[in-house]
């Protein structure tokens, strides 16, 4: 197993400063020496550079659309190549409009994949549903199939096609849903496990559930896309959009661990950190620390503990 690290630090797809400062704060937590204590190989590509657009007028409400849209094809073709070159790929944000590129990246290299969507919103406004005009909460719509006739073509978007269908994504940990978005998720069935499923079914019945509906569809490889603000704001709380009620620590990173154990996890996304939204230190350490040890969690740490496989007793 091997970690192909891309860093994005791209924060145009909302409006808060800071989430850009994500990938060197998990850097400098030691990701890359924790990955590799459990055995990981790890390559770390650096950081991605977006330059500063010029002219980039808001249309209608929708901010930044040419910056999110030249920022995501760069990181498309940087997480087909970690792919290409045989990792896992690890995209560290930056805010979540970056799924659109690392997603679909991960696709031009393997083909179909799964989605586990994990985050208090659906993030699948389309551009004329959006209230904020924030593209980190529409991310999903571009990349749907189902949704190609709802999204129009934007300025810098030529490059984007649809290649996920919704029966291929489940959503973990929604709590903050637009009326539009349940609308929309009602309306194409998407497979969706709210907080109020976390509740009633428990964390190990949500993750047995979803992995049973994607390999029912056969095995694919699976893309994570984990907001952090997915984690309650007790424990991740420098995030740009806090909601109450969220994943203890223990449930997300049980829901790592689950992926991981399907030996089909073949992309992970990590956003939303955002070191400037911490009230204290303290609250940035707590944010950081509970995104390596998701990032962990996906390359087969467990909680009962590990050892290499060539440890010998002194
Ligand atoms: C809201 C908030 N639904 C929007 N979305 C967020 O801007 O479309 N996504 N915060 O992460
Ligand atoms: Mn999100
Ligand atoms: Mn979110
Ligand atoms: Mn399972």
């Amino acid at each position: 197993r091997s970690a192909g690290i891309v860093g994005a630090p791209f924060s145009k797809g909302q409006s808060r400063g800071g989430v850009e400062d994500g990938p060197e704060r998990i850097r400098a937590a030691g990701l890359q020496r924790r990955l590799q204590q459990l055995g990981c190989a790890v390559k770390d590509y650096g950081n991605l550079t977006f330059e500063d657009m010029s002219r980039d007028e808001p249309m209608g409400l929708l901010k930044s659309v040419r910056a999110v849209g030249a920022a995501n094809q760069k990181l498309s073709q940087a997480v087909r190549a970690a792919k290409e070159d045989g990792h896992t790929a690890v995209v560290l944000g930056g805010d979540h409009s970056l799924a659109i590129g690392s997603i679909h990246g991960h696709s031009a290299a393997v083909g179909e994949l799964s989605v586990v969507w994990v985050d208090a919103h659906a993030d699948i406004n389309t551009p004329l549903t959006t209230y904020t005009g924030n593209i980190h909460g529409q991310p999903v719509s571009y990349l749907l199939h189902e949704l190609r006739s709802k999204v129009p073509v934007l300025p810098n978007f030529s490059w984007l096609k649809p290649c996920v269908s919704a029966a291929d994504v489940v959503f973990i940990g929604l709590r903050d849903v637009d009326p539009a978005e349940h609308y929309i998720l009602k309306m194409l069935g998407v497979k969706t496990f709210s907080m109020s499923e976390v509740d009633q079914l428990g964390v190990a019945r949500v993750m047995e559930e979803t992995c049973d509906y994607l390999s029912a569809r056969g095995k694919k490889p699976i893309h994570l896309s984990y907001d952090i603000d997915a984690i309650d704001p007790s424990v991740a709380p420098a995030t740009g959009t806090p909601v109450v009620g969220g994943l203890t620590y223990r449930e997300g990173v049980y829901i790592t661990e689950h992926l991981c154990q399907t030996g089909l996890l073949s992309a992970v996304d990590l956003v939303e950190v955002n070191p400037l939204r911490g009230q204290t230190e303290e609250d940035v350490r707590s944010t950081v620390s509970t995104a390596i040890d998701l990032l962990l969690g996906c390359f087969g740490r467990v909680r009962e503990g590990n050892h290499l496989p060539d440890y010998r007793l002194p």
